[in-house]
């Protein structure tokens, strides 16, 4: 492993259901393609009520839990990993704060909603949470270490 790649963080991404019904998958995906992260995994999956129940076990004895398990069972969501330096704290700028009115414009939830109930999208909040959810979304030998071979075919 090259120093480069020891600076390497790993963020779990993840398209809530109303961002997939809204057809901004594309432009999510878009977004962290462009800033120059990798995409080291991506799935759709149908969130089930223990898979959130763990993904928010700190939420759980909040009020809003149960608004928030009926929102995130509502259909598929898109599971990403994104990969490359400083990508959970970067990632979570792209995103914008959690509350939409409060995001700045030209970060994901500034530029496409208004409800913190329907925000569009989740990112890890620290290298540790982000192996976690990574662990619980993904099975084993779906997150791939590729290499990019891209200057051997275009000059
Ligand atoms: P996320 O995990 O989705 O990236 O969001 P976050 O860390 O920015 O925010 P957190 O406080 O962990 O809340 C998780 C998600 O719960 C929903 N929420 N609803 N008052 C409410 O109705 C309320 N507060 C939070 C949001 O979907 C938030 O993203």
């Amino acid at each position: 492993t090259s120093a480069l790649n020891m600076a390497m963080e790993q963020t779990y991404i993840m398209i809530k259901p109303d961002g997939v019904q809204r057809g901004i998958v594309g432009n999510i995906i878009s977004r962290f393609e462009t800033k120059g992260y990798k995409l080291a995994a991506m799935k759709t999956k149908q969130p089930t009520k223990e898979l959130l129940e763990t993904h928010y076990c700190d939420l759980v004895e909040k009020p809003f839990f149960p608004k928030l398990r009926d929102y995130m069972l509502s259909g598929p969501v898109v599971c990403m990993v994104w990969e490359g330096k400083e990508a959970v704290s970067t990632g979570r700028k792209m995103l914008g704060a959690t509350n939409p009115l409060e995001s700045q414009a030209g970060t994901i939830r500034g530029d496409f909603c208004i409800e913190v109930g329907r925000n569009i999208c989740h990112g890890s909040d620290s290298v540790e949470n982000a192996k976690k959810e990574i662990d619980l979304w993904f099975e084993e030998g779906e997150v791939l270490d590729w290499e990019s071979h891209s200057q051997d075919w275009i000059y």
